[in-house]
């Protein structure tokens, strides 16, 4: 509530040229009274807070120009006020709450639940996946629902395989934010639990992790797919922020050592032209096939390097390192300029260039940004122009649809620029990673016109994925009237709604000097100084 509202007598039409100076004195009394009440409750209720959030209040909470009022309906919000997506995430929770409740996802169209292999027999990944952002929203209520059923509810003993990666940024990554956010030990207890469950993955010759493990027997196998068995980049390398944090709650220094030796793993090998490629045999400890990619399969490795750096409060060195370097062979390697002048990240296969963009891609203008001002010879100015251009090739891959939303993967060969040509690379599944984008780039540079795409993005999400049931992702962007996959996936709730929020909050609201966001958009604190010691004992 402003202040303002709590004063007997606020500034009215009629009192319009009262100064504060024609108050009387027992009207000076009052004030004075009241206010001095408001601040002594302000610091009451630090008093009476969980102990982690004691530790963050005055980091966290946010600032005044932020209403509270953000549940009353959809508008349009000007700068710093009101942000659009609380009641987009209000309609995506009660639907899914009514229709799907304990099922990994909800699908909109059948109101009923739907699960992907990638979680096994593991249920409930929505509402692991949605309890910081219900708890950021301050919808307190379904945040209590949602805990409760965490606490009744979700078993990791079970005859599950599920992929290391998405139990690990989604489910790990959940309970930790929840953990670090709420205070509530369920959630420490429960994802160090589940933590122990993931350690048998690291069980090869090298240490790198498989890709699939059952969660009962512990043993574990790559897809069949993956380049001669081997396991993926963007999914070995992206457990560092939440397996440090695994230690720093535990006290069990087996956590960080399984990442770092992943690092030395990588230390070891011949990187062509600086790239990582996406395959690397797990028995072999060799690369498989030489393809690069700064979208899906290798995507959050680089945002995790950056951010293992950022997280560890600027100690991690040999992770700054890493990340400038293989930045700089990205831009060398596969950025190009289009002959209309978008700025693009191509994919690289064996030295040749394929010259697509994938939604995934997306993330790394808000990846660039974030780094910017750390990197080497004074590369702050460019770095930031380079994500402000992705940020714009990004946009025009929304702008160039008949819904504004962006398909899949977009090219820029025979004749297009940024327009997907394949018929499988037309749908959006309501992806996060632009937005993402342009809520780094909006924080960064407070450039107006970042809100403004924001907004084109919410208004197409109301157009054409919001169904009675929940909002659904589209399978063709280019196409008139929208043909749903029935599909409300989890991350719509844990970034998509989040980074929109964001977007449209004030800079102190989780702010980038003490948070941290892991690939699924939790929040993760920045480890300070003092307690790295796990981490510097290992190198
Ligand atoms: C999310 O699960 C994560 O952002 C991951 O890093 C990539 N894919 C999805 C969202 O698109």
């Amino acid at each position: 509530m402003p202040v303002a509202s709590l004063l007997p007598f606020t500034a009215t039409p009629n009192r319009k040229s009262a100064s504060p100076t024609s108050f009387r004195l027992t009207e000076k009394f009052i004030l004075l009274l009241v206010f001095s009440g408001f601040i002594t409750l302000c610091f009451g209720a630090i008093f009476f807070l969980p102990d982690s959030s004691k530790l963050l209040s005055g980091v966290f909470f946010r600032s005044s120009s932020v209403e509270a009022e953000t549940r009353a309906g959809m508008h349009r919000p000007e700068r710093g006020k009101s942000p659009p997506s609380p009641p987009m995430m209000q309609f995506s929770w009660d639907n899914y709450k009514r229709y799907a409740w304990g099922s990994n996802e909800l699908r909109p169209i059948s109101k009923q639940g739907h699960s992907s292999n990638l979680f096994g027999s593991l249920k409930g990944a929505t509402i692991v996946d949605a309890l910081d952002t219900l708890y950021i929203m301050e919808m307190y209520d379904e945040f209590e629902a949602a805990t409760e059923w965490v606490e009744s509810n979700l078993d990791f003993n079970m005859n599950a395989e599920i992929s290391v990666f998405e139990v690990n940024i989604r489910f790990v990554g959940g309970l930790l934010s929840a953990y670090y956010l709420s205070g509530k030990e369920v959630f420490r207890r429960k994802a160090v639990e589940l933590g122990e469950k993931l350690l048998p993955a690291f069980k090869t010759p090298t240490g790198i992790p498989w890709a699939l493990l059952n969660l009962k027997s512990g043993i574990g196998r790559n897809w069949p797919w993956a380049s001669g068995g081997s396991s993926i980049l963007a999914e070995y390398g992206t457990l560092h922020l939440e397996f440090m944090h695994l230690s720093e709650l535990s006290g069990r220094p087996d956590f960080a050592e399984k990442v770092m030796n992943i690092r030395k793993v990588l230390n070891r090998l011949d990187k062509p032209q600086g790239l990582y490629p996406n395959y690397l045999n797990p028995n072999s400890g060799q690369w498989g096939q030489h393809h690069v990619s700064v979208g899906g399969l290798g995507d959050s490795f680089y945002e995790y390097l950056l951010k293992a750096w950022l997280m560890s409060d600027k100690t991690d060195e040999e992770g700054k390192k890493l990340y400038y370097d293989a930045l700089q062979a990205i831009e060398k390697n596969l950025i190009r300029k289009s002959s209309g002048g978008l700025t693009y990240i191509a994919e690289w296969k064996g030295g040749l260039l394929e010259h697509k963009m994938g939604h995934l891609t997306c993330f790394a203008g808000g990846m660039i940004a974030l780094g910017a001002d750390g990197g080497p010879d004074d590369k702050t100015g460019h770095q930031m122009e380079l994500a402000a251009e992705i940020a714009r090739t990004c946009h025009e891959s929304y702008a160039r649809t008949s819904m504004k939303l962006g398909p899949e993967a977009f090219r820029f060969d025979g004749g297009v620029e940024a327009i997907a040509t394949r018929q499988n690379e037309k749908y959006f599944i309501l992806r996060p990673e632009v937005i993402e984008t342009y809520m780094y780039m909006w924080r960064f540079t407070h450039d107006p016109k970042y809100r403004q795409w924001g907004w084109e993005a919410v208004q197409a999400l109301e157009k054409y994925c919001r169904v009675e049931g929940g909002y659904s992702g589209v399978r063709d962007v280019y196409a008139n009237t929208p043909n749903h996959d029935d599909v409300q996936q989890s991350f719509y709730l844990a970034e998509t709604l989040k980074y929109l929020y964001l977007l449209f909050s004030d800079d102190d609201h989780l702010p980038f000097e003490h948070w941290v966001f892991n690939t699924e958009a939790h929040p993760l604190p920045v480890i300070k100084k003092q307690n790295v010691e796990i981490a510097n004992h290992l190198k």
